[in-house]
């Protein structure tokens, strides 16, 4: 009796969330784009990642320099474009959340946790990703890089597991609304169990049902009353969707894209704006590192084994001195290119003798920072445009990127371009 009733009430709610722009069509569409957005962050991400935790025998790229910045852009971009996407993928299966029965079958059992599992990793993911653009993610009580690794993980399987369940509605839906809707929507079988009211020939209503293995159940509650005309139709609630994508990116992906940097009114960087005309990320009184930075007696120790040599900013001044045009390109979401002058790395190893290729150990004058510390691979210590820079666009380097020197290397995170370094060890 109970039981009874709560279903007649979820079957009421269904048929009263019922609307044209809501069904399997619309899952379908918004689906396949939200997992083409799933599947460019997991790639980028991954990339990113192993850039800053290589394995031992990883080696990478250092041409297009802007590769990272790129991938960088790809990620963030899409990150964000997930957001709307996601909450039109909910509102178009949201009535599915009260089918009846809650549970047919143990497989049915498993597809919703695993859709429950899927939904709620995908929104964490996404809301931490955006909260980490706004530097918002120290917030957090767990460390923001190691679970957003995590969770693209718990997604990227639990979506695998969601596109196979769902096969035969992705692929009826896949080409066609019209005719997938077609032959079920003037089915006369459905149509003869549902009571005689015009929207239960909606052909979207009769797709749904369908789909859902529930074909006649929605109505059976139906004491004469016609549930509510719709909504939405589902070419103006794709338009909706559609506008609202492309504002959230054009208002937002200026921070790594530069022609859009106009209409960056969102993204929490802007281009050009900071010392040197560069943003900073964190600033030299944060750090803390101001008076060791502005000391006379501040050297560059160079080491390779047992061989040390340390250099004076003067020094560093008096060694050939190359330009290079590289981004700064921040795990943040936001890069912009920069001119920066300084001596090769590659010459500085040389001057403590290593040979050939080796790997190096970058550290900062700050403490206590996960950003004190940078370890480099041989394909970067032996590219020409690897340096450890003292100027940037004409400047001097400015305290808040990193006097009196900093690494700035091609196609690597902005996290590995330690400021205010102190040392440059050979480790291999
Ligand atoms: N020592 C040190 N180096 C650092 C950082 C830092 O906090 N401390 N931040 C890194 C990050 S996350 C980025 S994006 C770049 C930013 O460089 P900029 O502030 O010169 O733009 O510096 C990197 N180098
Ligand atoms: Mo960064």
């Amino acid at each position: 009796m109970v039981l009874q009733t709560v279903q007649t009430i979820l079957n009421r709610l269904r048929a009263s969330l019922d609307a044209p722009s809501r069904g399997p069509r619309t899952a379908v569409v918004i689906g396949r784009l939200l997992a083409a957005a799933f599947l460019l962050c997991f790639g980028t991400g991954v990339y990113s990642h192993f850039l800053q935790d290589p394995l031992p025998w990883m080696v990478f790229t250092t041409r297009p320099t802007w590769l990272y910045q790129l991938t960088q852009g790809i990620h963030i971009t899409a990150g964000i474009l997930c957001l709307p996407l996601i909450f039109a993928k909910l509102y178009s299966v949201f009535p599915s959340l009260f089918q009846t029965p809650a549970v047919r079958s143990f497989p049915h059992l498993l597809e919703r946790i695993s859709i429950a599992l899927f939904v709620s990793a995908s929104l964490v993911q996404i809301v931490i990703g955006l909260l980490n653009t706004y530097q918002w993610y120290a917030l957090f009580p767990f460390p923001f890089r190691q679970t957003h690794y995590a969770l693209s993980f718990v997604i990227i399987g639990s979506l695998a597991i969601h596109i196979a369940v769902k096969l035969p509605i992705i692929a009826r839906y896949w080409a066609n609304a019209e005719v997938a809707a077609g032959t079920s929507g003037a089915s006369t079988n459905s149509a003869s169990v549902v009571a005689p009211h015009k929207l239960t020939s909606s052909p979207t209503r009769n797709a749904l049902d369908r789909a859902e293995g529930v074909t006649g159940r929605v109505f059976d509650w139906i004491d004469g009353t016609p549930p509510p005309e719709p909504r939405a139709s589902r070419r103006g609630f794709l338009t909706v969707v559609a506008v609202a994508s492309a504002a959230v990116v054009a208002l937002t992906a200026g921070q790594s894209f530069r022609v859009l940097d106009g209409s960056n009114v969102f993204g929490p960087r802007k281009q050009g704006v900071g010392p040197g005309g560069l943003p900073v990320n964190r600033t030299a009184a944060a750090a803390k590192i101001e008076a060791a930075a502005t000391s006379s007696d501040w050297r560059l120790v160079v080491s390779n084994g047992e061989t040390t040599r340390s250099y004076s900013r003067a020094e560093l001044l008096a060694l050939p001195q190359h330009e290079v045009d590289l981004p700064i390109a921040c795990v943040e979401g936001w890069s912009q290119s920069a001119r920066w002058k300084g001596v090769r790395v590659g010459d500085l190893v040389d001057s403590v003798g290593a040979r050939g290729g080796v790997a190096v150990k970058f550290t900062s004058l700050e403490q206590n920072s996960s950003y004190a510390v940078s370890m480099m691979g041989a394909e970067y210590v032996r590219d020409d445009l690897t340096l450890v820079a003292l100027e940037l666009n004409g400047e001097e380097l400015d305290l808040d990127h990193g006097y009196p020197a900093r690494v700035i290397a091609p196609g690597r995170p902005g996290v590995l371009q330690t400021k205010w370094l102190t040392s440059v060890e050979v480790v291999s």
